[in-house]
C-alpha cells in the first residue's frame, strides 16, 4: 500500500530530516519534492495546493526546541497535516438506540460492496453485535448467491426474498431481525457503472423507509480520483456518512486515500485490503499517516498480533519489548505468529522503516524457512546472546541448516537492526512518538 508514495516521500525529506539549520532554499526543495510526490500519488491537486501551504507555513513558524533537529520537526508537520488531511481521529460505526441498526452499503459497480458487506458483519460480530446481511441486489443474478456464499463462509444469516422490491426486501428484513433479535442489518445494494438517476432514486428511496443508522459509499481504491468524483455525486444525493476504501493491497497510488476525506468532508471508516473476507481495518489517521511516512503502524500490528496470538503470549512479548530483552528464541517464536496474522508484506510493512528494508528483503515464505532453519541449528545460548556467534560458530550453523554463512550474517545482521528498531520503539511511546522523534527511516 502506498509503497510509491512512501518512498518519493522518504526521498524528499531525507535531505532536510537530519539537517541542523533549514534555510528558505531546503524548505522550499522539500516541500516541492513533497508537492511532486502527492501529484505523482494521484492526489487532488486542490487538496495538494492547500497540504503544501499549511505545511509551509507552519514548517516556517515553528519554534525550534532544542531536543530535536529543524529537520525533524518539519517532518513532524508534515505527518501533523497528514493526520489531518485524512480525518484526526477515527470515527465509529453509528448505531441507532432501537435496534435493529441498518447500515446501507452503496457505490459503483464492482468497487467491492458485497465483499464488505460480508467483512463488515464479521467484525461487528466479533464486537460483540449480533448482524444479519441483507440481500438487495437484485438486479445481477449472482448477486443473491454471493452474498449467501460469502455470510455462509463467516457463519452470518443472510436474508434474502429473492428479486423481490428491493425496499420491500429491506422492511421485511427489519421485521424479521425484530423476531429473531438482530440487532444490526447491513444492507447490500446494487452497483451501476455509471450513476443513473433510478439507482440513485433507487438508494433515495431504500434511505428514506429504513433510516438507517450509517451509509457507507464503497470506494474502489486503485481509481484514484474517479472514485473522489462519484463519491460527490453520491453524497449529493444520499448524504452518506462514510467511506470504505477498497482494493488498497492493489498498486493503489494513494490519491484516493489522501483527497476522498478532504474533498467530501466525510470520514473514511474502513480500509479493505484484501479478498477474503478478514481482510478489512477500521481506519485510523494517525497510523495511516505514520505508515505513510515510513514510520510503520505499531499500533495496527500490536492489534492483529493480538488478534492471532493468544493473550498471554502478547502479553509476554510487550513486556519484553519495554524491557529490550527480545532474543532470537523470541523471533522465532514471533515468525510463527506472524505467519497466523496474514502475508508477510502487509505484516512487515507495519514495522517502522520497513518501506525500505522490504526493497533488500524481500519477504517470502521460503525466506521465512530458512530462517527456521537457521534459528534452530543454534544452540539455546546462541539463541538468546546472538553476540557470542562467532565466525567458526557461523559455519556450523550454516552447515547444520543447509544454507551459507553470508545467510547467517544476512539474519543476524537484520535481527540486531530489529532489536535497535525496538528499543528505539521502545523509547516513544507509540502516541508521543513524534514528540522525541529518534526516527529509523
Ligand atoms: N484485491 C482486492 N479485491 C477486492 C477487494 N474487495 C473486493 N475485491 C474484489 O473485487 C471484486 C468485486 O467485488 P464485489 O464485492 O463483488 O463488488 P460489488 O461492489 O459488490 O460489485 P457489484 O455488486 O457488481 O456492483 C471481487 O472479485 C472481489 O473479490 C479488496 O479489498 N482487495
Ligand atoms: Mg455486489
Amino acid at each position: 500500500m502506498f509503497d510509491d508514495l512512501i518512498q518519493k516521500l522518504d526521498g524528499a525529506i531525507r535531505a532536510i530530516r537530519n539537517t541542523g539549520k533549514l534555510n528558505e532554499k531546503n524548505i522550499g526543495e522539500a516541500l516541492r519534492g513533497i508537492q511532486r510526490a502527492l501529484l505523482e500519488a494521484d492526489v487532488h491537486f486542490k487538496v495538494v495546493k492547500e497540504f503544501i501551504s499549511a505545511v509551509r507555513e507552519k514548517a516556517v513558524g515553528t519554534e525550534v526546541t532544542r531536543s530535536v533537529s529543524p529537520g525533524q520537526q518539519v517532518v513532524k508537520v508534515v505527518h501533523d497535516e497528514l493526520v489531518r488531511l485524512l480525518g484526526h481521529a477515527h470515527v465509529p460505526i453509528a448505531f441507532s438506540g432501537i435496534p435493529p441498526s441498518v447500515i446501507l452499503i452503496v457505490g459503483l459497480q464492482g468497487s467491492g460492496k458485497t465483499t464488505f458487506a460480508a467483512k463488515l458483519g464479521a467484525l461487528l460480530r466479533k464486537s460483540g453485535r449480533d448482524p444479519m446481511l441483507v440481500a438487495a441486489d437484485i438486479y445481477r443474478p449472482a448477486a443473491i448467491k454471493q452474498l449467501a456464499t460469502l455470510g455462509k463462509g463467516i457463519n452470518l444469516p443472510v436474508f434474502e426474498k429473492g428479486t423481490l422490491k428491493p425496499v420491500l426486501i429491506c422492511k421485511a428484513a427489519v421485521e424479521e431481525a425484530r423476531k429473531q433479535g438482530k440487532d444490526t442489518l447491513i444492507v447490500d445494494t446494487a452497483g451501476r457503472l455509471h450513476i443513473d438517476d433510478a439507482m440513485m432514486a433507487e438508494l433515495e428511496a431504500l434511505k428514506s423507509a429504513l433510516h438507517p443508522s450509517e451509509i457507507l459509499y464503497v470506494a474502489d481504491g486503485m481509481t484514484g480520483q474517479d472514485a473522489v468524483k462519484s463519491a460527490q455525486a453520491f453524497l449529493d444525493r444520499l448524504d452518506f456518512n462514510g467511506i470504505v476504501l477498497t482494493k488498497m493491497d492493489g498498486d493503489s497510488r494513494g490519491g484516493a486515500a489522501l483527497s476522498i476525506r478532504a474533498v467530501t468532508g466525510r470520514p473514511i471508516k474502513f480500509i479493505s485490503n484484501g479478498e477474503k473476507t478478514d481482510a478489512v481495518e477500521p481506519f485510523h489517521p494517525e497510523r495511516m499517516a505514520s505508515r505513510i511516512l515510513g514510520m510503520g503502524d505499531v499500533v495496527t500490528l500490536v492489534e492483529k498480533a493480538q488478534e492471532a496470538v493468544d493473550h498471554e503470549q502478547a502479553e509476554k512479548l510487550a513486556k519484553k519489548l519495554r524491557k529490550e530483552s527480545f532474543t532470537l528464541d523470541d523471533f522465532y517464536d514471533q515468525l510463527q505468529q506472524v505467519k497466523k496474522m496474514g502475508p508477510m508484506d502487509q505484516v512487515l510493512s507495519m514495522l517502522p522503516g520497513a518501506g525500505r528494508m522490504m526493497k533488500q528483503v524481500q519477504p517470502d515464505e521460503k525466506g521465512m524457512a530458512r530462517v527456521e532453519a537457521m534459528i534452530h541449528s543454534m544452540t539455546r545460548e546462541e539463541r538468546r546472546k546472538p553476540h557470542l556467534i562467532n565466525g567458526s560458530r557461523r559455519k556450523r550453523i550454516a552447515s547444520g541448516s543447509g544454507t551459507t554463512v553470508q545467510d547467517v550474517n544476512r539474519l543476524l545482521k537484520q535481527f540486531q537492526m530489529m532489536q535497535k528498531m525496538i528499543r528505539q520503539m521502545g523509547r516513544m511511546n507509540t502516541r508521543g512518538m513524534m514528540n522525541k522523534m529518534p526516527f529509523s527511516f
